[in-house]
């Protein structure tokens, strides 16, 4: 029976700016699970998204839609990168998928059965308007993060997970198994920055936030994002469900590859929810490095300091190719620590080690036996030389990729093939094949040398699948030539077959010219960003005091106010205005409350035509500014008295 291999990567927080950072542990994940495919296991290769959560709830709100109108495009956005990376998942998982949703509602069920949720009071710093708590360290000088406002110290019901029970367990399994977590120091980070100091039951249900799972013996509360997140690795598999056969072939994972920043939740949290339901822990969890940009991570909020980069995949991949920016990840940063991203870097890994040496040697083989073979390959002839040393170098490479491999050192899989590419050129100046093509009686040494560099170079090809799968099909279809690893032997190319020559696999980039250019369209896009979030008012018609008097501004206080059925957005508030009452109504309900508006001072437009909005009268409007971060009524500074004039 064929191995099983299941590997993931983390879920992705949906983004409206996917970057280069982002497709780091992907690319990596999809080397491996090509790998191993190839190598006839059985491989489930699981990525997606993570959908849930107060950020995302927040910010639909600001939109103004709802939060999946919000999270789709973002998330086809990504699928799309992973389209141009020529990323093969077996499954693209989102926690908004129904199946997953039932998964997480079944685990908290479950967990509350066997009394390893329980539920208690949390306490924390809540800032009402943003209807988010806060602990003590997340507090920007005592007030709230987000919007600086005045915090209080409230309490509430909350569900929590014993992981303070399993701490013992966890520190035994490091101990026992020194595979679990890797590299090394990820295990001394854990047990020194949280294991030795004991844990804390985790909070793992919200009243304040909506978007997420509703825990199923208490709807009023939904999932802690986290718990949520982290059970994807089995629901996609469909665990607790009716039908779990990929859960019987594939739990426990072979890997969970994540960044160092999440490893606390994947070598803590998962295998303590994971003890908790009774089930075999994953064999290996791999905390990697991060891709920098001028000594920082490169993230999301980060963008605007490291304009000068370009860092999005979409026109990465349409410059330089999928297999160019692969190459770049999968071989550039030392593996398990961080790496530098610049332009310059990747310009100079795509024309050394991609059009210089690799190019190069496919490009001089098949041009060679082209003219001087008919492009058709030639008799394998006689040793001599330093053929053994180049053959004995390429028969052993799988051994050396596959050690590398099992260790998940990608940088140093690549580091092997090419030493055997460049081995190869080398072989090519040694033999000098054009002295040798020049003299008739050499012509059976040519053909050998030929033949040596066309085997070697198939080789390669072969075990470049999972890094540059593009590349690396067109040099085996050139030479019609299979790409399983079973044809790693030597001496399998047939003598006759015809060789097509391929056009330059990687044409050599003018890094000055790209550089500029590159530059340009950075400054450009910036500019266009900048113009995009700070849009220049629109000026208004000149107007004379006489058509401003036109307007009937009043001072008007709400003395009451109530949401309009049926609508997200409009807010009904009965208004006095001096003497009168008047009925408003005002498209403001996602910035505030029927409560918070109750008792404010507000400028009304007190001469406009009354009007129905979905069947409420509304005789007036109360004015508004807004901007990107959202929208506030207009109040006068002083009190001034209900009914007075605003001039
Ligand atoms: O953490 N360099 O999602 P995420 C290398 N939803 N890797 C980077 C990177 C960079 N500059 N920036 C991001 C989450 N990544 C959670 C996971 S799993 C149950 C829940 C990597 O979108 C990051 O390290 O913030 C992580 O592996 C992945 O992108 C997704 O990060």
């Amino acid at each position: 029976m064929a191995e099983k291999y299941y590997i993931t990567t983390p879920i992705y927080y949906p983004s409206g700016n996917w970057h280069i950072g982002h497709c780091y542990t992907t690319v990596i994940c999809d080397a491996l699970a090509r790998f191993h495919k190839l190598k006839g296991e059985e491989v489930f290769f699981l990525t997606g998204t993570d959908e849930h959560g107060q950020k995302v709830e927040k910010e639909a709100k600001k939109r103004g839609v709802t939060p999946m109108q919000f999270v789709d495009p973002l998330v086809s956005g990504l699928k799309d990168v992973w389209r141009l990376l020529d990323i093969r998942y077996d499954r693209f998982i989102r926690t908004t998928d129904e199946d997953h949703v039932r998964c997480v509602q079944k685990i908290y069920e479950k967990l509350y059965e066997s009394g390893d949720i329980y539920k208690s009071e949390y306490t924390g710093h809540y800032c009402t308007p943003c209807e988010a708590f806060w602990t003590e360290s997340q507090l920007k000088d005592g007030k709230c993060p987000d919007c600086g406002r005045e915090v209080t110290l409230q309490r509430e019901e909350s569900y929590f997970f014993r992981l303070s029970k399993y701490a013992p367990r966890i520190l035994k399994l490091y101990e026992d198994d020194p595979e679990f977590l890797q590299p090394k120091s990820r295990v001394n980070e854990m047990v020194n920055n949280f294991l030795k100091a004991g844990l804390t039951d985790l909070c793992v249900s919200r009243t304040t936030v909506k978007w997420g799972v509703p825990l199923p013996f208490d709807e009023k509360h939904c999932s802690y994002v986290w718990i949520d997140a982290l059970a994807n690795y089995i629901s996609a598999l469909g665990y607790l469900s009716d039908d779990d056969a990929l859960m019987r072939k594939f739990w426990p994972a072979d890997l969970h590859m994540v960044g160092k920043e999440i490893v606390r939740f994947h070598a803590i949290v998962w295998p303590a929810l994971l003890m908790a339901l009774g089930l075999p822990l994953p064999k290996r969890v791999y905390g990697h490095g991060w891709l920098l940009i001028g000594g920082d991570k490169l993230s999301k909020s980060k963008q605007d300091a490291v304009k000068e980069e370009l860092t999005d995949p979409y026109e990465l991949v349409k410059r330089y190719g999928q297999d160019a920016i692969r190459y770049f990840l999968l071989r550039e940063i030392p593996f398990g620590s961080d790496g530098e991203y610049t332009n310059e870097r990747l310009l100079g890994r795509i024309n050394a080690d991609l059009a210089n040496d690799l190019g190069n040697l496919v490009s001089r083989t098949q041009a060679m036996i082209e003219q001087n073979f008919d492009g058709k390959i030639p008799p394998r002839g006689e040793k001599e030389g330093p053929d053994e040393e180049l053959i004995s170098l390429a028969e052993g490479l799988f051994e050396r990729v596959n050690a590398d491999m099992d260790a998940l050192n990608a940088p140093d899989a690549l580091a092997d093939i090419f030493a055997v590419v460049d081995r190869a050129n080398k072989y090519i100046d040694e033999t000098a094949p054009w002295i040798l093509a020049k003299d008739p009686a050499k012509k059976a040494r040519l053909g050998a040398v030929l033949y040596n560099l066309a085997e070697t170079v198939r080789m390669c090809a072969i075990v470049l699948q999972p890094f540059l799968p593009h590349a690396a099909g067109e040099i085996l279809a050139s030479f019609s030539a299979e790409g399983s690893f079973g044809a790693l032997r030597f001496g399998i190319l047939q003598e006759g077959t015809p060789v097509v020559r391929l056009k330059p696999l990687f044409p050599r980039i003018d890094v000055k010219k790209e550089l500029a250019e590159v530059a340009k369209l950075v400054s450009e896009r910036r500019a266009a960003s900048e113009k995009a979030s700070h849009p220049e008012p629109q000026k208004a018609a000149e107007i004379t005091i006489d058509d401003f008097s036109k307007i009937e501004l009043r001072i008007g206080e709400v003395i009451a106010c109530e949401r309009v059925e049926k609508s997200d957005k409009l807010l009904h508030e009965t208004v006095r205005v001096g003497d009168e009452v008047r009925s408003v109504v005002s498209g403001i309900a996602q910035y505030y409350t029927p409560e918070e508006m109750v008792g404010k001072r507000v400028v009304l437009v007190a001469n406009l035509k009354p009007v129905k909005l979905r069947g409420v009268l509304s005789e007036g409007m109360i004015l508004c500014a807004e901007d990107e971060n959202g929208l506030s009524v207009i109040s006068p500074e002083k009190l001034i008295s209900s009914g007075a004039k605003v001039r």
